[in-house]
């Protein structure tokens, strides 16, 4: 198979250790070694081995509020040492973390605490009013736990009573199956609501095992961490790598241009992991070419197509070649440029130690030859388990021979690089972000002056793709662009809300009544922007 050289599990064969595992054997290794370091209030510094004593801490909390194996316990906090230490905690105890967006509006929020059925959910102090309403609707919500991350004493208090066995002591980590469910992580489709990818233990341990040996991860690394911790990028590749590694991560709450490039020149950073509209920002900033990166040894770009003219200005004005690499929710991480070796613009590498890549014809699903476009399948131990509780979607999604289709176009070059070149689901991504164009959709027509309407990605300067609504009216009715705007920013989260929409007389539909799509695109985005 085309790929990395083989790694210690090529094949998938060769299960590597737990991701909670190899994060024990550094608290042995490196107990003084600062883990965790917040760059902006409240600070706070933790080594491993207060890291761990913490986790076992907060585990024991849990415990203590009926936690169980198997259970799934939600959380929607902002950036901070509550929600890693919960995260890290439930995932300990064999129960399901589901890390949720900050921006879902109650409506969302309702949904994917109701689908999940959580038992216990943690959200921020400043939510309350917004979500308390809906709360009572959810019969299988034992609990809900509002906390205030700007003073970290309320939650030492919190957990305060919980005993905290040492490393190695009986009931200290609940022995997990690779096959068990670790995390959900809900994503959209092209129909129908969210679904919550199943991530099991084993996903999380090849995944980082692959990525470890690709970017050649040392416990002496610093990551810099801007990325939201609530998806795969920022949780797993970023967060999970550098606890795997025994690194040290120094965390900003939010993104903020000017003091990543400061931090960045500082000296003390050696990895950096961000999508493409992270680092236009940082092209964009006038003093941009100012910066020295040189002691940055590793910088990614992932979650989105990194555009050519950010790889080209990241070599003018850093001297620094991106490395772009391919992943998704369902499959971690799949494909990356090599560390040693070409960086190839326009390409996301080669496939990962124990990650499997083919190309299918989309309709016929024949094994495509190099050269040719077709839909990307994977087949690895980063493959998902299924959607919870949606054995049909599961079922959908996988080929009859157990590949995972992504959705995405592309072809193999002859010497294994892997080149993206569109999506045969209908998505949107925007600033990294998915996007499903139906969710969309259902919000809009819910409002009477819509009589139709097609939501398409406009390509974006910023955000790589923009978020359009193209809309007819109901006879006589009359409403702005603000109004929908309003109105879908009240029932989705902003990111998905579009940012411009478009009226439209009629919309192009095919002899099925289908709309255009395409045609659509071709008419209303705006050429070269
Ligand atoms: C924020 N906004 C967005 C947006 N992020 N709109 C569209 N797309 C987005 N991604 C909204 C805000 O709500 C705000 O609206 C307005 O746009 C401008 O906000 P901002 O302050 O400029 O944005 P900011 O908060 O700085 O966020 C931009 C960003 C952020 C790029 C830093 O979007 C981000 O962190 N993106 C990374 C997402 C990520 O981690 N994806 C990984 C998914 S995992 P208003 O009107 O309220 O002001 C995955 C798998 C893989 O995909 O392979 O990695």
């Amino acid at each position: 198979m085309i790929g990395y050289p083989s790694g210690s599990h090529s094949g998938g064969k060769i299960s590597p250790m737990s991701f909670l595992d190899s994060f024990v054997e550094n608290v042995r290794k490196y107990p003084d070694k600062v883990a965790l370091e917040f760059l902006d209030p409240p600070l706070q510094r933790l080594t491993y081995a207060e890291l761990e004593e913490q986790v076992n801490r907060t585990a024991r909390y849990l415990q203590s509020r009926g936690v169980q194996r198997g259970d799934r316990v939600a959380l929607q906090l902002s950036k901070c040492i509550e929600f890693i230490l919960l995260h890290l905690a439930t995932v300990r105890l064999g129960a399901i973390s589901l890390p949720l967006n900050l921006a879902y509006p109650p409506d969302e929020l309702k949904y994917f605490l109701e689908d999940s059925a959580a038992k216990l959910f943690f959200a921020l102090e400043t939510s309350k009013e917004k979500i308390q309403p809906n709360l009572s609707q959810l019969p299988e919500l034992k609990e809900c736990v509002f906390l205030n991350p700007s003073s970290p004493e309320e939650f030492d208090s919190l957990i305060a009573g919980s005993q905290t066995p040492s490393v190695g002591a009986p009931g200290y980590s609940i022995a997990s199956d690779f096959n068990d469910t670790a995390v959900i992580i809900y994503t959209s489709g092209t129909t129908g609501r969210p679904k919550g990818a199943e991530i099991t233990h084993g996903n999380l341990a090849s995944n980082l095992q692959s990525l470890h040996e690709a970017w050649g991860w040392t416990p002496d690394d610093v990551l810099l961490h801007v990325l939201p911790i609530f998806h795969v990028h920022g949780l797993f590749v970023a967060l999970h790598g550098a606890l795997r590694a025994g690194a040290t991560t120094l965390l900003m709450r939010e993104f903020d241009a000017q003091r990543t490039l400061d931090f960045l020149s500082s000296g003390r950073c050696t990895v950096f992991m961000a999508v493409p509209t992270i680092h236009k920002r940082l092209l964009d900033l006038p003093n941009a070419n100012q910066f020295d990166l040189s002691r940055v040894r590793l910088i990614t770009s992932g979650s989105d197509r990194l555009p050519d003219e950010t790889f080209k200005g990241f070599q003018q004005t850093f001297g620094y070649t991106l490395l772009e690499r391919y992943g998704m929710t369902e499959t971690g991480m799949n494909c990356s440029n090599p560390l040693n070796g070409e960086r190839r613009i326009g390409s996301v590498g080669l496939p990962l130690p124990g990650v499997d890549v083919r190309i299918v014809n989309a309709e016929t699903r024949a094994v495509l030859p190099v050269g040719e476009i077709g839909e990307v399948e994977i087949r690895g131990p980063n493959v998902f388990k299924g959607y919870w509780r949606q054995p049909e979607k599961t079922a959908e999604s996988f080929s009859p021979d157990g590949w995972f289709k992504t959705g995405d176009l592309g072809y193999l070059e002859p010497d294994g690089y892997v080149t993206l070149c569109g999506r045969s689901k209908d998505l949107i991504i925007s600033g990294g972000l998915n996007v499903y164009p139906p969710e969309v959709e259902r919000v809009l027509v819910e409002h009477a002056a819509v009589s139709a309407c097609a939501v398409i990605g406009c390509p974006d300067a910023e955000w790589g793709e923009k978020v359009t609504a193209v809309v007819t009216l109901t006879e006589g009715a009359s409403v702005s662009g603000e109004e929908l705007i309003r109105f879908c920013r009240e029932r989705l989260a902003p990111y998905k809300s579009p940012k411009s929409i478009v009226f439209r007389e009629s919309l192009p539909r095919n002899a099925m009544g289908k709309i255009q799509k395409a045609q659509l695109r071709n008419e209303v985005c705006q050429p070269g922007c």
